[in-house]
């Protein structure tokens, strides 16, 4: 069993090597990004068994995207190759530092991953694991793939912790309504979303209107950039994990302000992993956890390596100050390249880190 199986597209990236326009770039290096890849790539490097599940081309890009991300000691065995689809591809500029703007250009339309489906990545078929990991991404691929994504997020017996990240990509949706990310969101367990994407995905204003808009989720984590992550959490966390180190006890410590009022106050949470348990009613707690400052080279890749270090201390049932802790240390080691991966800090390490008072923290 994996600890985390994370399902999504990859792609080959092309960095460039140079800043400017996309249009006055002469030439890119070449990367591997993908967000659900990219955390299950974070994850094995941070010590965890990950998993990937997608779909590339039998083309030289599929080749290289099995072998550099199974090079993290990630778990490929599931991802299948598509004799009659590419591998999707995209080009970025680097990040203007004053405006923190960059362009993506995608070549993924009719990619082998946008044919991901319920016929095709049959749900039952996955790779076991204590958490599968989503993101919003691969809501935007095709029809097929949003079927797929609603088939895995339905409630059943035994389903493992759904953890979904929002990751809004205007870019990927042509116009239409993201609407749908909002009714994926609610039936996961753990939900990343940024406070910027809530706002213009959906409108939603500020991390308190988001949770009033997603009661459901036992763990809600609302990134605010720079300024930090504000968690929203109901749940008793996952069971004890089957190795030494990742056992540690199912329960977090309530921290800061203690709610017990208001919307999305006392939704139902499950016992144990997934939806389909027991519920369980628990008060809403609250978590302020401020970021690392760091100076950006790129923010790409951040949202992943945060998801992948709070869902690492999620695994070994730390609180959940320090799980968002852990996601800050994980993505500021990313947020301080130009690619999407990087070297996640060393475990004691960032425990230390993570375990220092709070005026440490900013
Ligand atoms: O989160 C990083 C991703 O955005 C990047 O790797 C590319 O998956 C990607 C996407 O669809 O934007």
């Amino acid at each position: 069993t994996a600890d985390v199986v994370c399902l999504g597209e990859s792609m080959v990236t092309f960095l460039p090597s140079r800043p400017g326009r996309l249009a006055d770039v002469p030439s890119f290096a070449r990367g591997i990004g993908g967000a659900e890849s990219n955390v299950a790539c974070a994850l094995a490097a941070a010590g965890h068994r990950s998993a990937w599940v997608s779909r590339v081309g039998a083309d030289g890009f599929g080749d290289h995207l099995v072998e550099a991300i199974g090079a993290y000691g990630v778990d490929t065995s599931a991802v299948r190759r598509d004799p009659h689809r590419p591998t999707g591809i995209y080009f970025r500029t680097a990040t203007d530092r004053a405006t923190d703007v960059h362009e993506v250009a995608y070549y993924r339309a009719g990619s082998a991953a946008s044919a991901m489906s319920p016929s095709t990545v049959p749900p039952d078929k996955l790779p076991a694991g204590r958490i599968l990991h989503l993101s919003g991404i691969t809501a935007a691929l095709s029809a097929d793939c949003l079927a797929l994504l609603h088939e895995l997020t339905a409630p059943r017996r035994g389903r493992p912790l759904i953890s979904f990240d929002v990751n809004y990509r205007p870019g990927l949706w042509r116009g239409e309504s993201p609407a749908v990310l909002l009714d994926l969101a609610r039936r996961a367990d753990v939900v990343f979303v940024g406070e910027d994407e809530a706002e213009s995905a959906w409108g939603v204003v500020g991390a308190e209107a988001i949770r009033e808009a997603l009661p459901e989720p036992g763990v809600v984590v609302v990134k605010r950039g720079a300024d930090g992550v504000t968690v929203f959490s109901h749940e008793p966390g996952l069971r004890p994990g089957p190795r030494a180190s990742d056992a540690g006890g199912a329960d977090f410590q309530p921290v800061r302000r203690l709610r017990t009022g208001g919307p999305g106050a006392t939704p139902p949470v499950r016992e144990g992993a997934g939806r389909g348990e027991a519920p369980r009613s628990g008060p809403d707690t609250v978590t302020d956890v401020p970021a690392l400052r760091v100076d950006v080279v790129a923010p790409v890749g951040a949202g992943d390596a945060f998801a992948a270090g709070f869902l690492s201390a999620t695994l070994r049932g730390l609180p959940v100050r320090d799980r968002a802790r852990h996601g800050h240390l994980m993505a500021a080691a990313v947020l301080t390249v130009p690619g999407d991966l990087t070297e996640p800090p060393a475990r004691d390490r960032a425990d230390h880190l993570a375990a220092l008072d709070d005026d440490a923290w900013g």
